[in-house]
């Protein structure tokens, strides 16, 4: 049966008539398009780019950013929608829009020059182009602010040297924004961006082999060597740590919606399984037991989506807060792992196969959990936030 959405609090009544047309027609892209194949993807490790163009003609990618640049220019929480309905597909799908849109479209649009803006915004908009965000290094993940790799000023351009580690889309990225030192080492205010053609000499990408989570996604290693680049490489209005993290922050936004999508597809199999599965002469729906895992995910999924949808209101008014999208990408991906894992043992032994979706979702919650911020991470910044004490330093 077609996937028909969570809604226990009509949350439906809050949103407007474009948001619902937008969430509706991502539904049913992914129901025709994602699902019927994303297992097959999974299990061979492999991204499925054929939905790129498509992706970019129903305009999934940089949504938010204005029709100008050949983006959908939508609100905030249409944005947040489109996220939560390509992560009920699978969080690869998910992820790529998230770099593209977040971490490629978004500081070339915010740090770069109108040139940057021009050549390189309704290309990514329409996939006929792909972006990768090299932030985290061998060494530094969760400290992104120690980075070692340089950027050096030579007489017509820069001079970059350095390796990026787990970069989304990285093999297959015509474009890469790399995050480099232009400063010392550990001055976290000589950090800025770059636009860099994935063509440059110097420049490789290494696929991440061995993932038991995001399969259906591509990760790479990227190494830096004398690759040099022009004056115009750099985007002027990128300086300190602080430009990466603002894009951190429009990504973690989407992984907040995207969390619910990821959750509700599983909570969609639990309900389905648990009223067909018949043991001990009865559906496993009517025992108490598999009642209270149906009634814990739908509890915590009705208060993340009103996490979320607040979490947009407040982006679309311009007052929404890090800290604030560190709360609801915390939650909501946490609450995701654990539909993802209740969904699983409630499906026995058939919850470990890939026809089903829960596994997957399971496996790849693991890396959101990790990326864009650990768990902890936000934990400790909401501690920061509450206490006014970082735990950091
Ligand atoms: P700290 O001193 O706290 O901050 C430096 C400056 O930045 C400001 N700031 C932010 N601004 C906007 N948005 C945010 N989220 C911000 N967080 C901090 C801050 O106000 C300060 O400004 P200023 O004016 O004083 O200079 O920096 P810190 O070095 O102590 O680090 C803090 C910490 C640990 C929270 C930060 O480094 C952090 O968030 N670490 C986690 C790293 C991370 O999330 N990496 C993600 C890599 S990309 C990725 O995972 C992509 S996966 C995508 C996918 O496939 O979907
Ligand atoms: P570490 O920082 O080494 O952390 C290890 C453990 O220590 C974690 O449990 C962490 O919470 C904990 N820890 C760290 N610091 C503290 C502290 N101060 N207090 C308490 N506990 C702490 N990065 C990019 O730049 N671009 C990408 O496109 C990208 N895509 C990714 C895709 C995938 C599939 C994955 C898995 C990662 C991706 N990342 C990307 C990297 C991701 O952002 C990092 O993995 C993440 O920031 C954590 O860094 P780390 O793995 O080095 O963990």
């Amino acid at each position: 049966m077609p996937f028909e959405g969570v809604d226990f609090y009509d949350m439906d009544s809050l949103l407007s008539e474009e948001e619902r047309a937008v969430r509706d027609m991502v539904r049913e892209w992914v129901e025709d398009n994602v699902i019927p194949i994303i297992g097959e993807c999974y299990v061979e490790g492999r991204f499925p780019r054929e939905l790129v163009p498509k992706m970019g003609e129903l305009g999934f990618m940089g949504a938010n950013l204005p029709e100008e640049y050949g983006c959908a220019g939508l609100n905030n929480v249409a944005y947040g929608l489109i996220n939560q309905e390509l992560e009920r597909g699978d969080s690869g799908i998910r992820s790529f829009a998230s770099v593209q849109g977040s971490l490629v479209m978004y500081p070339i649009f915010e740090f770069g020059t109108e040139e940057h803006r021009k050549e390189w915004l309704p290309k990514l908009a329409s996939g006929e182009k792909i972006g990768c965000f090299g932030l985290t290094e061998p060494d530094f993940g969760s400290n992104p602010g120690g980075m070692i790799t340089t950027a050096r000023k030579t007489d017509d351009g820069w001079l970059i040297n350095g390796a990026k580690m787990w970069i989304t889309s990285g093999s297959m990225a015509d474009v890469a924004i790399i995050w480099a030192q232009t400063g010392e080492i550990g001055d976290a205010k000589g950090i800025r961006g770059f636009v860099v053609p994935t063509d440059a000499r110097g420049f490789t990408a290494k696929d991440q082999k061995g993932k038991l989570s995001l399969r259906a996604s591509d990760t790479s290693e990227l190494v830096l060597e004398d690759v040099h680049v022009s004056e115009e490489a750099l985007m002027p209005k990128s300086g300190g740590l602080k430009s990466p993290l603002k894009c951190l922050t429009q990504a973690r936004y989407g992984i907040a919606w995207g969390g619910l999508g990821a959750a509700m597809a599983c909570y969609d199999e639990a309900v389905s399984y648990s009223k067909n599965r018949v043991m001990f002469d009865k559906p496993i729906g009517g025992f108490q037991l598999q009642q209270a895992r149906l009634a814990d995910m739908l509890t915590e999924i009705t208060k993340g989506q009103l996490l979320a949808l607040q979490l947009g209101r407040l982006k679309d008014a311009g007052t929404m807060t890090p800290q604030q999208v560190s709360l609801a990408k915390r939650n909501n991906v946490n609450l995701a792992a654990e539909a993802a894992r209740e969904t699983r043992r409630l499906l026995g032994a058939n919850g470990i196969l890939a026809e089903y979706q829960a596994m997957r979702h399971m496996a790849n919650i693991e890396s959101v959990y990790t990326y864009e911020g650990t768990h902890d991470i936000h934990t400790l910044i909401l501690g920061q936030e509450i206490t006014g004490i970082s735990a950091f330093s």
